[in-house]
């Protein structure tokens, strides 16, 4: 943890500091799926963890950890509690991409450039998997080796808690199920307004970058206003996420992405890319940007790395 923080202290340019937290958070992720089992545990079934160790290791652009990372560093957290609090992040994360990229969600044979989970395993191992690192997640931020201060230990799991479940993540992606119209008696895509497509991508998609954000200043023990600030840097730049990728999936291919692209005009689903058309959208992203970046003017100098992350946001190709 020593040698890592260094090596992030010295990066100078943002590619290389992503970089660094991907292949740090890698290792993190590689012992937290290892095959023996931890106290408590009863036993790790070979192929649930093997499963858990294919969604999760070698790939992703590791953002979320990154920008839990980041914020730590902001605050002027230490210990190696950053890196299991990046991991758990990207655990949940992970267990979205594959229940979501399951036959009964979005029904997608490639993430991140290789089969999903379901398709180089099978469906009910994809849902175990699923099941198995969003519980991994939460047991990670219980754990003493997180930090010894109990409620900052409890603080964390209820962020990550707020942002991934009912009222986050997966209240989201009820409302963009029902958005596409499947549980209409007629079937056909729901017609939603801005406010109401910005509300389902807040949950969906914002909730979990702004935890991310938020966990980093728990950790560093921020106050009450650092938190709102990284709060609402983690609002804007979760929106300008979801339109860029809104964006991607209308002009990139598949082979860029990793994923498949034109899903959501076949599917009539409501993005604001769709509602507002290509140039509008991104004239709101360019605006998301600078409102992303003005929350952290409080900060100045040293929040920089977190500025240039939400222009990385919105430049991305994948
Ligand atoms: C199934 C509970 C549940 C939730 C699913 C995350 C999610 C909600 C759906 C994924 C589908 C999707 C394309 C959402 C839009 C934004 C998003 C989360 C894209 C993927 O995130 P990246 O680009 O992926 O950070 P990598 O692979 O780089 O980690």
């Amino acid at each position: 943890m020593t040698a890592f923080w260094g090596q992030l202290l010295d990066g100078t340019d943002f590619a290389s500091r992503l970089a660094d937290a991907g292949s740090a958070v890698e290792d993190a992720l590689d012992a937290l799926l290892a095959t023996a089992p931890l106290a408590g545990e009863i036993g790790r079934p070979e192929r649930l963890i093997e499963a858990m160790r294919y969604a999760t290791l070698g790939g992703g652009k590791r953002l979320r950890p990154f920008l839990l990372i980041e914020s730590a560093r902001l605050f002027e957290a230490t210990g190696p509690g950053i890196l299991r609090a990046a991991a758990a992040v990207e655990l949940i994360h992970c267990y979205s991409l594959v229940h979501d990229d399951l036959p009964a969600m979005d029904d997608d044979d490639l993430r991140r450039g290789r089969p999903t989970t379901h398709r180089a395993y099978d469906e009910a191992t994809a849902v175990l998997v699923g099941d198995s690192l969003l519980t991994l997640a939460f047991d990670v931020l219980a754990d003493v080796g997180t930090d010894s201060d109990p409620a900052v230990r409890v603080a964390l799991v209820a962020a990550l808690a707020r942002a991934a479940g009912i009222g986050g993540m997966a209240g989201g992606q009820m409302l963009d199920l029902e958005a596409e119209g499947r549980f209409a008696a007629d079937g056909r895509p729901l017609a939603l307004n801005d406010t109401q497509i910005l509300r389902l991508q807040a949950m969906k998609t914002g909730a979990l970058l702004t935890a991310a954000v938020e966990m980093g200043a728990i950790l560093g023990r921020a106050d009450r206003r650092g938190r709102d600030a990284v709060r609402t840097f983690g609002h804007m730049l979760g929106q300008a996420f979801q339109i860029a990728d809104d964006l991607l999936d209308v002009e990139s291919d598949a082979a860029t992405l990793g994923k498949a692209a034109g899903k959501d005009l076949g599917k009539g689903k409501a993005t604001l890319v769709g509602l507002w058309g290509v140039d509008a959208a991104r004239s709101r992203l360019a605006t998301l940007v600078a409102e992303a970046e003005d929350a952290l003017a409080p900060f100045g100098e040293p929040a920089a790395i977190l500025r240039q992350a939400a222009r990385f946001v919105a430049e991305r190709k994948n």
